[in-house]
């Protein structure tokens, strides 16, 4: 950690050294631009708009032309999305891009000018008379977005800092929310404070700092436009101070950053030691939050049959991703970062509405519907430990009047015995409210057979690592066996899983009771909801 702050002294003395040189050797240089600087923006009030005309205006129009007065160059206006421009601009497409954050995704692969365009001030807005206090007393506050919006984080950091409740719609632009407003369908948004005139101010926020970015290429641009700035800072009527308070009222203290600038070092300091991991972890919060909103999460389900008379009695949900070009990504590349970022607790609970929603289709299909049918899902200790989360769980299912028996919880089999009592609670609460509960992967670890009589939930299902042995290694074969009887004898249902190969079907065949339940490659693969709807179109239904 030492060596690290040494080091980072070190460059920060080194930029010092370079930025006085630098500072002195300005007005001596002398940049030639005789191309079309092709400069991207976004429509965002009251910075650049576009009337139906096609006119342009706002405060960057007025900026460029600034400059432009003070040393004649050509440029056009590219017009996207912020994240257009950003692909733009890492492209070659476009030279520079006015005011994005320095948290850009891709960061390094794009330069900053020196001058930072503005520090935005933006707010939560609604359109009936709201105040902070009020938002406490919702229980189902809808909060509108613009999806990748660096502000956005800050938001949601608001509201956990302040435990608001609040559900997250995200909108692909500013116009797409004020839609939203109007028609009544979120309670507040994030927005520029120019709309404060139209909505109500709920509360301000200052964002982040915005600069002028260029990619590797246009480094010279930069230089220009940075030389104007200060060329223009040192007259003594300040034509872009003067701009500046014509839109935002106050002084831009960035304008004359040369003053600053040790204070801007010393601040990157702070920043890279202190803020950016938290800042790093928000962020990584913030998109696992959109996947869920995306649907970008997803359920494969696979099946559990009753070896009795070969019916599906239910569906193992297993958690799936899809990237952006549509292809599954499997649970081990993407759940260690949503455990490593605190987010099983909000994924969970996604997991559990989207069970229920699935529920209802799957029930749909012809056949589906025999006595006892569920869906499973897996839920870790740690969310079973944690009563606010058993809280919103329970919340979850009597809302949704789904009926008892229908939602089941895996909870992996890792607890000593000790830990048995803080859970025993626990289980019979969401028992109470309806859920099948299940102990996932049993026999390893701590096994321990006082579970059966110890935990009051519905399913014990047996290690793959067991039912592996069947056929192979005789002690393997004998616990799946006394297991069985166990839990036949306790009233339990059994659940062997991972059965990969017809000696195994054969073998369980001959053990088999009235509650044993078995789920495996040999029977099915986890499968999409389609896929469902057309394996069993006719199962029929009993019970
Ligand atoms: O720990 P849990 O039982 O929830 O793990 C379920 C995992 O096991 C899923 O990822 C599922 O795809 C996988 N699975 C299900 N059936 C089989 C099987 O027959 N063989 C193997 N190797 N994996 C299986
Ligand atoms: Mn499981």
């Amino acid at each position: 950690m030492k060596e690290k702050v040494f080091i980072l002294l070190v460059i920060l003395l080194l930029l010092l050294v370079y930025h006085v040189v630098r500072g002195d050797t300005v007005q001596a240089k002398t940049v030639v631009m005789d191309d079309t600087i092709k400069v991207g923006v976004y429509e965002y009030e009251p910075y650049f708009m576009v009337d139906s005309d096609g006119n342009m205006s706002g405060y960057y129009c007025d900026f460029m032309r600034v400059l432009q007065e003070q040393y004649h160059f050509k440029y056009e206006f590219v017009i996207g999305t912020i994240q257009e421009g950003e692909n733009r601009l890492v492209d070659g497409e476009i030279d520079i891009m006015l005011g994005l954050p320095m948290n850009a995704k891709q960061k390094e692969k794009l330069i900053y000018s020196r001058y930072r365009s503005n520090k935005e001030i933006f707010g939560l807005f609604s359109n009936h008379q709201l105040n902070l206090k009020n938002l406490y007393s919702y229980t189902d506050l809808k909060v509108g977005m613009v999806l990748e919006d660096s502000n956005s984080e800050w938001v949601l950091e608001f509201f956990e800092a302040n435990s608001i409740q609040a559900k997250i719609i995200y909108g692909d632009d500013y116009k797409t929310l004020i839609r939203l407003l109007e028609d009544n369908k979120i309670d507040l948004m994030v927005g520029n404070k120019s709309i404060e005139k139209k909505y109500c101010l709920v509360y301000e926020f200052v964002g982040s700092d915005v600069y002028i970015a260029g990619n590797k290429r246009s480094q010279d641009v930069l230089e220009l436009l940075d030389h104007i700035i200060a060329d223009i800072g040192r007259e003594k009527d300040n034509s872009l101070e003067v701009l500046y308070k014509q839109y935002f009222g106050e002084v831009s203290s960035t304008l004359n950053q040369h003053v600053f600038m040790p204070i801007v070092a010393i601040s990157w300091v702070i920043l890279v030691i202190c803020i950016f991991p938290p800042i790093k972890k928000r962020r990584i919060k913030n998109k696992i939050r959109v996947r869920m909103n995306k649907n970008q999460y997803l359920l494969q389900y696979q099946p559990i049959y009753e070896l009795r008379n070969n019916r599906v009695v239910g569906f193992e949900g297993l958690l799936r991703m899809r990237d952006k070009k549509d292809n599954l990504i499997p649970p081990y590349k993407f759940i260690p970062e949503i455990e490593k970022n605190d987010m099983l607790y909000e994924v969970s609970l996604w997991l559990i509405e989207k069970a229920i929603a699935d529920y209802r289709i799957i029930n749909g299909f012809s056949g589906m519907h025999v006595t006892g049918f569920y869906l499973s899902i897996n839920l870790s200790l740690k969310e079973l430990e944690n009563d606010a989360f058993i809280d919103k769980a329970i919340d979850l299912l009597t809302q949704s009047n789904l009926g008892q028996d229908k939602i089941c919880l895996e909870i992996i089999e890792r607890f000593k015995m000790s830990d048995l009592d803080n859970i025993t609670q626990n289980i019979s609460r969401l028992k109470q409210a309806g859920f099948k509960l299940a102990i996932d992967d049993f026999g390893v670890e701590y096994s321990n057979l006082d579970i059966f009589q110890k935990l009051d939930v519905d399913i014990i299902k047996v290690d793959k690592s067991f039912v592996d042995g069947i056929g192979k290694d005789s002690i393997k074969e004998e616990i799946v066996i006394f297991i069985s009887k166990l839990a036949n004898i306790r009233k339990r249902y059994v659940v062997l899983e991972g059965i990969e190969e017809e000696h195994q079907d054969t073998k369980i065949k001959e053990l088999e009771h009235d509650s044993m339940y078995v789920q495996g490659y040999y029977y099915n693969r986890p499968m999409h909801l389609e896929q469902i709807k057309m394996l069993f179109p006719k199962q029929s239904s009993q019970g």
